[in-house]
């Protein structure tokens, strides 16, 4: 009995710590996991953002299919062709500068631009079919968000 308690003791009394080999190798260990983390972070901000993009232009087309579909059937802007909207006076903050269509149109000019086409009779007669595009053209990568919806001639 004593001697086995003796046995503990001297084993205990023998562990001197940790090595600086062991110490280095944790610490190496430590710092890869440490920088998987940093990567799987940075992706995910970048995923985050470039999400939020997609969103922004999302809803800049639904806002504008909407304001679309609320004019009359035979309204001027909705004859058929195609139609590239005028940054200064879209009602869309196209450079991000938390102004819309600022007083000088030349400094409103930036990622965002609106696109649309309406195309008469199709895929029925008395339809008018819209497409609305949205382009943001970032620094490295551009995003685009097609919405289309047929209106009808009500009578
Ligand atoms: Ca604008
Ligand atoms: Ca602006």
């Amino acid at each position: 009995m004593l001697s086995s308690i003796r046995k503990d003791t001297q084993f205990v009394k023998g562990d001197n710590g940790f090595t600086l080999i062991e110490v280095l190798i944790a610490m190496v260990v430590f710092a890869i996991g440490i920088l998987g983390v940093f990567a799987l972070q940075t992706g995910s901000i970048r995923g985050n953002t470039s999400a939020r993009g997609v969103t922004d232009i999302a809803l800049i087309a639904t806002d504008r299919l909407e304001m679309l579909r609320s004019l009359p059937y035979d309204d001027p802007a909705l004859a058929a062709g195609v139609y590239v909207l005028n940054q200064a006076t879209d009602r869309v903050d196209n450079n991000y500068n938390g102004e819309i269509d600022e007083d000088v149109p030349a400094d409103e000019t930036g990622a965002i631009t609106i696109q649309y086409t309406v195309t008469s009779d199709w895929p029925i007669e008395r339809t008018k079919t819209v497409t609305v595009t949205v382009t943001h053209v970032g620094a490295s990568v551009q995003k685009q968000v097609t919405m289309q919806q047929i209106i009808p001639l009500i009578i």
